[in-house]
């Protein structure tokens, strides 16, 4: 147990559980990200529901969504954490674990907000279907991510994150990684996406994605039909170009982006502190 508040003492013990070398590639690192994405990308600003706060996914309704298959292992990684400094409420603890994975692999610091609450309020559950969908193009990824506030440019940015982890065909129904070193952040993902060629390939489950064979290194890489719609989109394919030859400028954009995707639903005063939180009735109280 830590002082309640001792954050730094819950992100050593998050980049401790990173090293899994028993699970993908040898890294709890980009599960924990998605989790983090997941759990903040339900937002919708003209009702203001779905969000991080609430930590809604431990629930059958949105845990369950398909979109949320395999992030049970996110979760099940963080939970000596969470005994450990009981403190932290889940939905602070999957943003900040999101947070300090993305450093640990590499990646920029990205500010951490605490205070979100554990307390679902009912109304404010976002439904099913939220989460954007590999298999469509460019419309449906500025539906979905124009839902939260994101602009073309910030579209692009976020969708770097695919530089980690892969795709399981027993989750997603897509299979691979993006880029020859998975636990590693970095802007190879946009590097690759304009410079190999890159063939749809219908995997023995009817999915259809696209692969590029490295016939040197004997390595399928993959991209998901909604990544190469950056590339093949006029407005976000001169972001992925900024990107693919500017790490610097992606590594900046995306730490200030990913913030805001954690911030999403959750109201502030002047100070910092939560306003939809402490307050409210039945929920976690400071
Ligand atoms: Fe993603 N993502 N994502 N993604 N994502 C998958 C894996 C990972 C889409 C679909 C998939 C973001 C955007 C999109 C990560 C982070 C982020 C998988 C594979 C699919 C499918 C899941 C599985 O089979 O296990 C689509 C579609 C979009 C979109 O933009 C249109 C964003 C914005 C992020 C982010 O973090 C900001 C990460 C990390 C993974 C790897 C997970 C793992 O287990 O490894």
């Amino acid at each position: 147990m830590s002082t309640k508040g001792d954050y730094a003492a819950v992100r050593k013990d998050i980049a401790a559980l990173l090293h899994q070398p028993e699970y993908d590639d040898g890294s709890a690192g980009p599960v924990l990200v998605r989790l983090a994405w997941h759990s903040a990308g339900t937002y919708d600003a003209t009702t203001d529901t779905g969000g991080s706060n609430g930590a809604g996914m431990r629930y059958e309704s949105e845990g369950g969504d398909p979109a949320n298959a395999g992030l049970q292992h996110a979760r099940v990684f963080l939970e000596p954490v969470k005994e450990k400094h009981s403190w932290i409420t889940y939905s602070d603890l999957w943003i900040l674990a999101g947070i300090v994975a993305v450093r640990e692999m590499g990646g920029p610091d990205v500010p951490f907000s605490p205070g979100r609450t554990d307390y679902v309020d009912d109304s404010k559950l976002p439904p099913r279907g939220r989460l954007p969908d590999g298999a469509q193009g460019a419309a449906h990824i500025r539906h979905v991510f124009g839902r939260m506030g994101f602009s073309d440019q910030e579209i692009v940015a976020l969708s770097g994150a695919h530089n980690l982890g892969r795709c399981h065909a027993d989750r997603s129904g897509f299979d691979g990684a993006w880029v020859q070193n998975p636990t590693r952040f970095s802007n190879s993902y946009f590097r690759l996406m304009l410079s190999l060629t890159w063939k749809e390939k219908t995997l023995p489950n009817g999915v259809k994605q696209f692969v590029h064979v490295d016939e040197d290194l004997g390595q399928e890489l993959m991209m998901l039909p909604t990544d190469l719609a950056l590339v093949n989109d006029p407005q976000f394919r001169p972001w992925v170009e900024l990107y693919a030859k500017d790490k610097d400028r992606f590594f900046e954009d995306f730490s200030a982006v990913f913030h805001k995707l954690t911030e999403l639903g959750i109201r502030r005063d002047a100070k910092g502190k939560v306003l939809n939180s402490d307050n409210v009735k039945g929920g976690y109280v400071s």
